[in-house]
This record gives C-alpha cells, sequence and structure tokens, in this order.
C-alpha cells in the first residue's frame, strides 16, 4: 500500500500537472486568436501532454491502491504581452515542475518506495526535454527579435523543434 506522504506529494503533483495543462491552453488560445498558427498548435498540443502527465499519475496512484484527487483550478492568466512572455513563463513552470518531481523522487527514497521511484523517472527524462525545448525557443525569439519575417517563419517552422512527448 502506498504511503500518505507519497500520495499526497503525487497528489499534489496532480495539481501541478492539470495547471500547466490550463496555463499552455489559455497560451495557445491567445496564440490562435492573434493568427499565430504554428505556435497555438505547438502550445495546444504542449497543454495535451500535460494533461497526458496529469492522467499518467492518477492512473498510477489508484493501481496503488490510493485515491486521486481531481482538483479544483485557479483561472489561468487570459492575456500575454508577446511571445517572449509567454515562453519565459512556460520555462519558469517547467523549472518549478521538476524541482517538484526531484523532491518527490527525494522523498520516495527516503520512504523506500523504489515502485513509485521507478515510476518517476519518466517524469524526470520528460522535465530535461521539457526545459531544453523551452530554452531553445526563448533563444530563437531573442535573435528574432522585432523582425516580423523572422517570426514569420519561427511560426511556420516551431512544429519541428520537437513536441513534448
Ligand atoms: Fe511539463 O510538466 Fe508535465 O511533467
Amino acid at each position: 500500500m502506498i504511503k500518505q506522504s507519497i500520495l499526497d506529494a503525487l497528489n499534489n503533483q496532480v495539481e501541478a500537472e492539470a495547471t500547466a495543462s490550463q496555463l499552455y491552453l489559455a497560451m495557445a488560445s491567445w496564440a490562435d486568436a492573434r493568427g499565430l498558427e504554428g505556435i497555438s498548435e505547438f502550445l495546444f498540443a504542449h497543454s495535451d501532454e500535460e494533461r497526458m502527465h496529469m492522467l499518467k499519475l492518477v492512473r498510477f496512484i489508484n493501481e496503488r491502491g490510493g485515491k486521486a484527487i481531481i482538483p479544483a483550478l485557479q483561472m489561468p492568466r487570459q492575456d500575454f504581452q508577446n511571445l517572449h512572455e509567454i515562453f519565459e513563463m512556460l520555462l519558469e513552470h517547467e523549472i518549478k515542475v521538476s524541482e517538484m518531481i526531484n523532491e518527490i523522487v527525494d522523498l520516495t527514497l527516503a520512504e523506500k518506495d523504489y515502485t513509485t521511484h521507478n515510476f518517476l523517472q519518466w517524469y524526470v527524462s520528460e522535465q530535461i526535454e521539457e526545459e531544453r525545448l523551452a530554452r531553445i525557443i526563448l533563444d530563437k525569439l531573442k535573435l528574432i527579435g522585432d523582425d516580423k519575417g523572422g517570426m514569420y517563419l519561427f511560426d511556420r517552422d516551431i512544429s519541428s523543434f520537437h513536441s513534448p512527448k
């Protein structure tokens, strides 16, 4: 049976993944309303991925004899200054999620819960990839600056930067 401390941490993570999904959905919708087709598709897909991360946790908790808690969420930001702000926020959020995952990994070792420890390794790798991707995108946005032609190409090519898994 899964320990309560691990259960609480995993349920907290369910909320973090759901929050990320909603935030990226709000960003996607913002980009969609501005005709940024490639960027909105990328963000819609990223939002779906975060929901999948949440579902994976929900299923794992229930399989281990715990009870997954489906949380109420706060309304995410609806408006953003520009793409730079969006991807800065996204990177910041991913860094926070990585820290949370690492803390649960620490806890699983302290509690000798090697099953959950093993399960979390997928999230550890996933976070490396997501942070890497967000940094690549931010670097490209910095290069483009206010260049409209560059932004057109960025919007066209973003899907080839590898969507998060
Ligand atoms: Fe990108 O956060 Fe999920 O794990």
